[in-house]
């Protein structure tokens, strides 16, 4: 798989060097790349934002930086069915794990990173012809930009590249797709500042502990999540 990502902040970029993103690129794995939007400007000032027609507050990124970006990335002309362009914008769909599982599964994804208000909609509808589109929000938060959205985005997409992370972990991985939150885990010692590891799992009753960890991921699903409960 080959990511790339278009932004005035490259250099946030530098966070996917360390632990898992570097070793699935050791690996030859993932081919990640951060461009900054600024090369595509061809003024003194290097300018990316204007003003909004319609008036309302605050500048809106300008269109022609970011279709010279594109073209750089995808070539002159032509549809590429193997690649999909996501415009990181708190109007996009939730990301979700389902979706990180349909990424992982792409030849090709390119990250459009907004700043300010965000990108004129034209950028959005040129994508359209050049690229699947998919406009992604990672939570209801007000966000500066999308660069943190997209980093958010790349770890989770990259961990499920076949090889990245190992069988092991992959099992637990599984195991977490039940739709139910995780169980309270703890480790030695059994007793520490006067708080006790609960007996049952000390027992040595592998179907008492089974129990009771089932017990407590539906407690605290909810608890803190009913939503994931169809509640
Ligand atoms: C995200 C790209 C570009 C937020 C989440 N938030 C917000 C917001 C912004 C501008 C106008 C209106 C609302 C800030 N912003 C972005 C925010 C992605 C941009 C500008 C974003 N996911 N992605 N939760």
């Amino acid at each position: 798989m080959r990511i790339d990502a278009i932004t005035i902040f490259p250099d946030f970029f530098q966070a996917l060097d360390l632990s898992l993103l570097g070793k699935a690129r050791d690996k030859s794995l993932l081919e990640f790349h951060a461009h900054d939007l600024r090369d595509f400007t061809h003024d003194k000032h290097r300018t990316v934002d204007d003003s909004p027609y319609g008036g309302g507050a605050g500048m809106l990124m300008k269109p022609e930086p970011w279709g010279d970006a594109l073209d750089s990335l995808l070539g002159a002309e032509g549809f590429h069915d193997d690649t999909v362009v996501i415009f990181t914008s708190p109007a996009g769909e939730v990301f979700k794990q389902s979706m990180a599982h349909e990424l992982a599964d792409v030849k090709r994804i390119i990250f459009a990173c907004g700043r300010y208000e965000g990108i004129d909609q034209r950028v959005v509808e040129y994508a359209r012809t050049r690229a699947n589109v998919r406009m992604v929000s990672i939570g209801d938060y007000v966000l500066n930009g999308g660069e943190v959205a997209a980093i958010v985005m790349v770890e989770a997409i990259a961990r499920l590249i076949p090889g990245v992370i190992g069988n092991a972990e992959s099992l637990i991985e599984e195991s977490h797709t039940d739709g139910l939150l995780e169980y309270p885990s703890y480790t030695k010692p059994a007793s520490w500042r006067g708080l006790d590891v609960p007996e049952v799992l000390t027992s040595g009753n592998h179907a008492a502990i089974a129990k009771w960890r089932k017990d407590q991921q539906i407690e605290r699903t909810k608890a803190v999540r009913p939503d994931l409960l169809g509640e």
